[in-house]
């Protein structure tokens, strides 16, 4: 395989990208990658689903912050949300967080996007506009956690077919 693997990413736009008017921009440099979108959606996270997304780092310090700004508190409405994106294509994840850049805005390449738009808060907070997963576990997880299978073009990962009663669910009226 070396790097060639076909691979999904969990991208999300962060509400800075949407309050920046940036949404245009990044989908417009994520396709340099040159790879499939197979998922979409806009979202407003719960606490529960961010708290989830972001478990592995709830030691530190800054960790409920960071659960505040994915979850667009700091950032005040409309923008309490995010554009939640699935990429799919051979060596996605790599592609996808070098044209994302480095963690921390200061460190990254001025031409990634992170770079060029990314921040750090006052808090120390790095405000850095997308989520890119990690590597492919993450991905899967992470993928699991914002998309149901039937949101998704493709059959990305084993999924069954369930019978549910009793289950709420809203409709149009008409
Ligand atoms: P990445 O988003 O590059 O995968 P991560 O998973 O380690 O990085 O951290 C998730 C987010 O948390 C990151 O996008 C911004 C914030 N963050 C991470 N490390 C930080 C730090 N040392 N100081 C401030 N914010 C940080
Ligand atoms: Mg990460």
């Amino acid at each position: 395989m070396n790097g060639k693997e076909v691979q999904q990413v969990l991208v999300l736009i962060k509400p800075d990208g949407l309050k920046k008017s940036l949404t245009g921009n990044i989908i417009t440099k994520l396709s340099e990658a040159k790879l499939t979108i197979i998922g979409a959606k806009v979202v407003k996270p719960s606490r529960d689903l961010a708290e989830e997304h972001y478990k592995q780092l709830k030691n530190q310090i800054f960790f409920d912050n960071l659960i505040k700004y994915i979850r667009g508190d700091l950032h005040g409405e409309p923008y309490k949300r995010v554009l939640a994106l699935v990429y799919k294509g051979e060596d996605a994840i790599k592609k996808l967080r070098t044209i994302a850049g480095a963690t921390n805005p200061e460190d990254a390449d001025p031409v990634s996007i992170r770079g060029a738009y990314g921040r750090i808060m006052r808090s120390g907070l790095f405000e850095n506009v997308i989520h890119c997963s990690s590597d492919p576990i993450e991905a899967e997880r992470e993928i699991k956690l914002w998309f149901q299978p039937d949101e998704i073009t493709e059959e990305i990962y084993p999924s069954k077919k369930i019978i549910q009663k009793n289950i709420q669910a809203k409709v149009w009226e008409k």
